[in-house]
């Protein structure tokens, strides 16, 4: 119990930073922020529990196990490219103008792409929170190396590694970024724990507050990755498209896709039982690798862009019921915006899981 819990963590992700959003037709700072991971840092390093690590470089092949590459190269691309066209010089963030939705070719074929990979990007996003800086392409490379080095202090014997993640990554499907996310930082652990940990069967829980749309759509079809999400209803939330009690996955993922939509301002009590509800077909599945979470503070009762109202002592509750998998667990961080309660609600999430 004295143990240290390794926490993965890197600077690349200061540079992915000057984001901006548009909220109501309003250009705001984006809520997703380098701050963020500084007010956890801080707090974790207070705490003393525990114990700041660099990550191992892993390269583009966990990435490529779970994103196609024609998105990789947009991305990778993006902002220089849009550099090159003198569509960006530095002082803002690159966003495409159009969106190449399904609807658009209709009975036509498959058309090519334009020249400019900043161009092309707009075929490969689905939202306008995912904006491109200089720095977005290493800070979301390194996001990965975090991801898969906390997977490889759990499989080498740690009870729970903790993943600063920066970017997020449950939004980001196979082919398309989107919602603060680039690569699926989650998905790609539990991918790597198949092809390189030697798991066969792989459970991730979706704690944060919007769907994991991503991590869903990667898996669905997979009868070796159980994905479990409790987030606000996409009736009234984002992601809107996914996320419904009704979408269970297919073909060998029939049943190991499942969804907890929750009401507004829904508390402990009503959270509790989805999860035990989560906890309980994790254990029928029988994963025999370490338990992937997608931890979002964003469902915190003072989160502003989330409904529900978690308390920080509740973190605490959650991460003590998930310890009762007794499974090893790799945590990584998704959303969460409170940031002078981001701290304290990952340090209670963390405390809970190592059973205290
Ligand atoms: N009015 C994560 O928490 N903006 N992504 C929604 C709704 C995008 C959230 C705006 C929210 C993305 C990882
Ligand atoms: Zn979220």
């Amino acid at each position: 119990m004295s143990d240290l819990v390794p926490v993965i963590r890197s600077d690349a992700h200061l540079a992915h930073a000057g984001l901006i959003e548009l909220a109501s037709g309003v250009e705001i700072p984006c809520f997703e922020s380098p701050e963020r991971m500084i007010a956890i840092e801080a707090a974790l390093l207070a705490d003393g529990g525990f114990a700041f690590e660099e990550p191992n470089q892993h390269g583009r092949a966990p990435i490529l196990a779970v994103h196609d590459a024609e998105m990789i190269e947009a991305f990778e691309h993006a902002w220089t490219d849009a550099v090159a066209a003198g569509a960006a010089d530095g002082s803002r963030p690159w966003l495409p103008d159009t969106f190449l939705l399904a609807a658009y070719r209709g009975p036509m074929p498959a058309s090519e792409l334009p020249a400019g990979r900043h161009h092309q990007l707009g075929a490969y996003l689905f939202d306008t929170a995912t904006p491109i800086v200089a720095g977005t392409w290493g800070a979301a490379l390194t996001a990965v190396d975090v991801a898969v080095t906390a997977a490889e202090r759990v499989v080498g014997g740690a009870a729970l590694a903790y993943g600063l993640c920066r970017p997020p990554g449950h939004h980001a499907a196979r082919g398309m970024l989107g919602g603060y996310c680039y690569f699926n930082n989650a998905a790609i652990v539990a991918e790597w724990l198949r092809r390189e940990g030697g798991a066969r069967r792989v459970a991730i829980l979706d704690i944060d507050y919007h769907h994991g749309n991503g991590t869903q759509q990667i898996f669905w079809e997979r009868g070796d990755v159980l994905y479990l999400s409790l987030h606000a209803d996409p009736a009234r939330a984002y992601p809107y498209f996914s996320g419904y009690a009704s979408e269970g996955g297919a073909g060998d993922g029939a049943g190991l896709t499942r969804n907890w939509p929750l009401a507004a301002r829904a508390g402990l009590d009503d959270y509790a039982v989805a999860l035990a509800e989560a906890l309980r077909m994790i254990v029928a599945f029988a994963p025999d690798a370490p338990l992937v979470i997608s931890a979002g503070f964003d469902t915190f009762e003072r989160d502003p862009i989330g409904d529900l109202a978690l308390r920080t002592q509740d973190y605490r509750e959650i991460g003590r019921m998930i310890a009762g998998l007794r499974m090893p667990t790799i945590t990584l961080q998704e959303g969460g915006y409170a940031i002078d309660a981001l701290g304290a609600n990952a340090v209670a999430l963390l405390t809970g899981l190592r059973g205290a």
